[in-house]
């Protein structure tokens, strides 16, 4: 009889342990996702701008940086200053710093969202020689993808999504090899920050489920066709993004194509840190030669070169993928 109570006992618990509670269907409930606000990152590109070049070794470059700084712990980031000496070819020591924004540094499932933030030191395809050595404001080459960053952070602020969020702001990027002939060898390669940072992350084996790079995303008109080194890297992410943006009416802007392959900085994230990371990038071989726009690398990279339009759509897609991650 003791049994048979017991029998049943454990068959009821059995029955209980297996019923389900009625699904909630999370992927029906729709994600509120905060609005961009693409003056706030219009205005963010005009402040970097206002410093004068943000050229490693300069006056205008620290005080960015600083003000990068604030503004990410302003908004409630704990933010970490990575700086360094690094060497141009001809020897010459710059000093660098990422600049690193952790919202929710608690949380495993992050999400890394980058862009450089230094500008220019030479104007290689200017049409003037005389202008060639001048350093460029990089309103379109370095801030508006900064801007938009400093947006989403503002709003990450605001709202936690449920992921946690770093946002890194990698330093000299751009002194890669000019087109003309230097006096000396006074440049040194393509993403030094980005590669320094893969090398040597601001936390210890740092990882994150996916990364987004931004370069070059203020431009008016701009398009972003699926870059080759994103597309080997991290075609899902690629597909994601793409996907979120077509579903926000963006498909005249990113467009769903194969582009060119740029080895920005989204290539040493992949290669060194193994975080599978994709590039928006403007590169459009139809409308350009080269495939960068016109004003790429001349005094042209100016604030009459961005547009809140475009910052908008880059900014909202950014945001519609942020809030749905889980
Ligand atoms: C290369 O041409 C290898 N990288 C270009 C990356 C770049 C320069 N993005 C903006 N300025
Ligand atoms: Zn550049």
């Amino acid at each position: 009889m003791a049994n048979r109570l017991l029998l049943i006992a454990s068959l009821s618990l059995f029955a209980c342990a297996c019923k389900q509670p009625p699904r909630v269907q999370e992927n029906l409930v729709p994600v509120d996702v905060p609005q961009f606000n693409a003056d706030s990152a219009f205005n963010y590109t005009a402040r970097q701008v206002e410093f004068g070049p943000r050229v490693p070794n300069t006056a205008a470059h620290k005080a960015c940086g600083a003000y990068l700084a604030d503004c990410l712990r302003s908004f409630g980031a704990e933010v970490t200053e990575q700086e360094t000496t690094l060497r141009l070819k001809d020897n010459t020591p710059i000093e660098i710093k990422n600049i690193i924004g952790s919202f929710q540094p608690e949380k495993r499932i992050r999400i890394m969202l980058c862009a450089h933030w230094d500008s220019r030191p030479f104007a290689d395809n200017a049409p003037n020689e005389a202008d060639r050595l001048k350093p460029i404001d990089g309103a379109n080459d370095g801030a508006g993808a900064a801007a938009v960053l400093l947006e989403i952070a503002r709003q990450i602020g605001q709202k936690q999504p449920a992921a946690g969020v770093d946002i890194i702001l990698f330093d000299a990027e751009d002194w890669g090899e000019p087109r003309f002939a230097m006096p000396s060898k006074h440049y040194g390669t393509f993403c030094m920050g980005s590669e320094y940072w893969a090398k040597n992350p601001h936390v210890p084996n740092y990882k994150a489920k996916f990364g987004i790079l931004l370069d070059m995303v203020g431009a008016p008109n701009a398009a972003f066709y699926r870059d080759y080194y994103s597309m080997q890297f991290a075609p899902q992410i690629v597909k994601k993004v793409w996907e979120a943006a077509n579903s926000l009416g963006y498909s005249d802007y990113f467009i769903n194509k194969d582009g060119g392959g740029i080895q920005d900085d989204h290539y040493y994230v992949n290669e060194y840190r193994k975080i599978p990371c994709i590039d928006i990038i403007h590169y459009d071989t139809n409308r350009y030669a080269d495939g960068f726009a016109d004003y790429w690398h001349t005094h042209n990279d100016n604030m009459k070169n961005v547009d809140t339009a475009t910052l908008k759509v880059v900014g909202q897609t950014l945001m519609y993928v942020i809030y749905n991650e889980k």
